[in-house]
């Protein structure tokens, strides 16, 4: 256990300024922002804060600063890359946003919404849908991930494939920067060429260059008609042939388009107790579709059923459920959204969060597939993803009855075998899940250059004591 006692005069002011709820040094209360949700990273932290205001915030901010104290900024911490976990030096102190929890607007006519950085997005997508609107970012992980988490880290999901990620949804940001100043771009404008657009330089940077702390999100009307089919298919080629078929009728009307391989729906119908696969008999692949409107009437009905005939009639599809109530939608939309939890009940699992354009992506799946399968002999290929938007989750499981720690020593050779495939198909080996600590040692080999150079550059303007998330996305020098 390292040393993880704070400057003394730096303690006193943080205790003071945040109160015994703000102000947590007792490691059976911090030990759970030390750890991240996948259980890869076991670090310390001297304190945890948690401010209940930006005032707050930047007040402590300034103070960590002035004693050159590491700083970690955590939202949900159901981050998948380790980037909001703590090293293991004991330094640094984790900020939580956990405590700025205010809805604070919700304006009709610009349909948009300002919330903190702490609101869980399903508290804000439920506050949303009260008010008869649609939070337009949906996410696995929404009842734990928070506003300030998923702007910080760009995040995508779902919804992607119509709305665009979080950085599309943010009209206004406020943050506190690495020196404690507060970056106020509470703004709800649709157009604003007002030089640099800074929000943007924020959302994404996964906390590397201050934090966020309040946010204007554009919301859209609520959708008043909802069509969710669950179809069984051959193949990644018969999914996207379905999803194009829908995209020629109305592509407007496609709220989400996801796939699950055969091995991947198997692990949560046999590890999720309530998940049962809705089709009389497992197939090697399943494409979700949700069509979406805000019109009530019968039109999307009609659109999904004569997609899906024509689909059936062609081979396509092979089998197909639509969801009948809201109930049988949400039991659809479950069984997509256990996958990351299935998975981790199998044991450990290598995750790649990969996008390619959309026509590579069967054969993306089929090399990537045998190169594993070469690697790991027994290896557990169980692919998953936002098909639509052309992010999938080439996730490997541990071969059964293998040493998990065994397994996880081979991250790296599984991450740059996929890797590889990826990069000849024009791709990306980070889609959503950000770069965190797990992926920061491909930054050189995929974003060298100029490119590197020019974050590297960002972030010395900004923080340059690298204070604020360091061994997040840029790997040690
Ligand atoms: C999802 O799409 C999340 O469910 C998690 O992004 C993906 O577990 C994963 O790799
Ligand atoms: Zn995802």
């Amino acid at each position: 256990m390292p040393d993880t006692s704070l400057p003394p005069t730096l303690h006193d002011a943080l205790a003071n300024l945040l109160g015994p709820a703000g102000f947590l040094t007792d490691a059976s209360d911090t030990a759970s922002f030390c750890m991240d949700w996948r259980m890869l990273y076991h670090g310390h932290c001297a304190a945890v804060l948690r401010p209940a205001t930006t005032e707050e915030c930047a007040k402590a901010v300034a103070l960590c600063a002035e004693h050159n104290v590491p700083m970690v900024p955590q939202g949900g911490n159901t981050s998948m890359v380790g980037g909001a976990t703590p090293d293991e030096s004991g330094k640094a102190v984790v900020i939580s946003t956990t405590r700025m929890t205010r809805i604070l607007n919700i304006d009709h006519a610009d349909l948009t919404m300002t919330v903190e950085a702490g609101v869980t997005l399903k508290a804000a997508q439920d506050a949303a849908w009260a008010e008869d609107l649609l939070l337009p970012l949906s996410i696995s992980s929404e009842g734990s991930a928070d506003i300030g988490g998923i702007l910080a880290t760009n995040a995508g999901g779902n919804n992607t494939v119509r709305y665009g990620n979080a950085r599309e949804l943010a009209l206004g940001l406020e943050a506190v920067l690495p020196d404690g100043s507060v970056l106020n771009l509470m703004r709800k404008l649709r157009k604003d060429n007002t030089g640099y657009a800074l929000r943007q330089l924020l959302v994404g940077s996964e906390g590397t260059l201050g934090l966020i702390t309040t946010a204007v999100i554009q919301l859209q009307p609520r959708p008043r008609s909802r069509e969710t089919a669950l179809c069984a298919v051959a193949d990644a080629k018969s999914a996207l042939a379905l999803f194009a078929a829908f995209r020629k009728q109305d592509p407007a009307a496609i709220q989400a388009f996801e796939y699950m391989s055969g091995t991947s729906m198997a692990l949560v119908n046999s590890l999720i107790e309530s998940c049962p696969l809705p089709l009389s008999e497992p197939a090697p692949a399943y494409a979700l579709v949700e069509l979406a409107s805000p019109r009530e009437d019968e039109s999307l009905r009609t659109l999904m059923e004569d997609v899906l005939g024509q689909a059936l009639e062609d081979g396509l599809v092979t089998d197909a459920v639509l969801a009948e109530s809201e109930t049988q939608r949400q039991n659809i939309w479950m069984i997509r959204e256990e996958h990351a939890e299935a998975q981790k009940r199998a044991g450990a699992s290598v995750k790649n969060d990969v996008s390619v354009p959309l026509a590579a992506i069967p054969a993306f799946l089929e090399d990537a597939t045998k190169a594993c399968e070469t690697l790991i002999p027994g290896i557990r290929v169980a692919p998953f993803g936002h098909i639509g938007d052309g992010n999938i989750h080439f996730n490997l499981v541990q071969p059964e009855g293998a040493d998990p720690k065994a397994f996880l020593a081979q991250d790296h050779a599984i991450m740059d075998t996929v890797a590889e495939i990826v990069r000849k198909l024009g791709g990306s080996f980070s889609a959503e899940h950000g770069v965190g600590q797990l992926k920061t040692y491909m930054m050189p080999s995929w974003r060298g250059g100029a490119e590197l150079e020019t974050m590297r550059k960002i972030k010395l303007a900004l923080d340059p004591k690298n204070l604020m998330n360091p061994g997040k996305i840029f790997p040690a020098h």
